[in-house]
């Protein structure tokens, strides 16, 4: 059968080699992927490597490969939202699993290990601020997934079901998907010191998330049967804006991936920890032991 091309308009490559926004060519990419939403935990993250061999960045993707306790690691920065872990997953597929000469697919998958260290709000009174929290499931709002054939295999359909009808989910806001986490992947990284939750990935951080500043919401009761929600034992523990898609394209793909974040506000008792960036070094020093 022959091999599908990807035209240059469809696989972006700039005059250097590098894939179009990330900025990285294949040969830079790690087996081993950190990811972050911020693009100043990148060199937080590269402060623990003992060498770092390529440092490259272009709009908020900020990228090093290096090596902690010798195992070959890149960590890039996504910036904030699911649209552009679009962008990061795709391209950093496209490093592993195209050649870049013949614009061809490689005859052997290249699977990568994705873990994103990210910060978020928890939902639960066992989720305070400063609680480590590992997406077992996570329940996207922002739709990414839906433009994708294999959607309904990547989400776990029964829960999706529940979960909407337990929160009279409003179909104008998009159909939520329930992508989940690399199992083995979970157990390695989350271990036995995280919690294990259920994730909500948001396309935004107030209304979505049900922040009301001065716009009132759609429904001010959503976040009120989201907390109360239950399912074969599950809650939702807590909100942020990238798990969804990283998890449901990285099994569509074919790649291990994981989300866990730091919890820096807790909606329940109204607390947030603005001071956050001093003491999500120890969640990194965490992964890094464990990726
Ligand atoms: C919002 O403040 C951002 O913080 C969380 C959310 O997912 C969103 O990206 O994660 P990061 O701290 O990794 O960016
Ligand atoms: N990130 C989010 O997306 N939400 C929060 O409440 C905190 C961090």
């Amino acid at each position: 059968m022959e091999k599908k091309y990807f035209a240059p308009s469809e696989l972006i490559i700039n005059e250097d080699g590098s894939i179009f926004h990330l900025h990285l060519k294949p040969e830079n990419l790690a087996d081993k992927v950190i990811l972050v939403g911020d693009p100043g935990r990148v060199a937080l993250v590269a402060s623990h490597f003992e060498n770092k061999e390529c440092e490259v960045s272009n709009r908020e993707f900020c990228a090093i490969t290096g090596t902690f306790k010798g195992k070959r690691i890149t960590v890039l920065s996504t910036g904030i939202g699911c649209d552009n872990i679009d962008i990061v997953l795709n391209e950093l597929d496209a490093l592993a699993n195209i050649d870049f000469k013949t614009r061809t697919e490689n005859e052997q998958l290249r699977q990568l290990t994705l873990v994103r260290i990210g910060t978020c709000g928890g939902l639960q009174p066992y989720t305070p601020v400063g609680t480590y929290i590992a997406s077992a499931k996570s329940i996207g709002f922002d739709g990414l997934l839906n433009f994708y054939a294999g959607r309904n295999q990547a989400s776990d359909l029964e829960f999706e079901a529940a979960f909407k009808k337990q929160v009279e989910w409003d179909s104008q806001l998009g159909n939520p998907y329930v992508a989940y986490a690399d199992k083995e992947l979970l157990d390695t990284i989350a271990a036995d010191d995280m919690v294990r939750g259920v994730t909500i990935a948001c396309g935004g951080f107030f209304g979505p998330q049900g922040r009301e500043l001065r716009l009132p919401l759609q429904d001010p009761k959503l976040n009120e049967k989201i907390e109360n929600f239950s399912y074969n034992g599950m809650q939702v523990t807590n909100f942020e804006m990238e798990s969804s898609a990283l998890a449901g394209l990285a099994t569509l793909m074919g790649h291990k991936a994981v989300t866990v974040c730091m919890v820096i506000a807790n909606r329940l008792a109204k607390e947030a920890n603005a001071s956050y960036k001093n003491t999500i070094d120890g969640l990194i020093e965490k992964v890094l032991e464990r990726i």
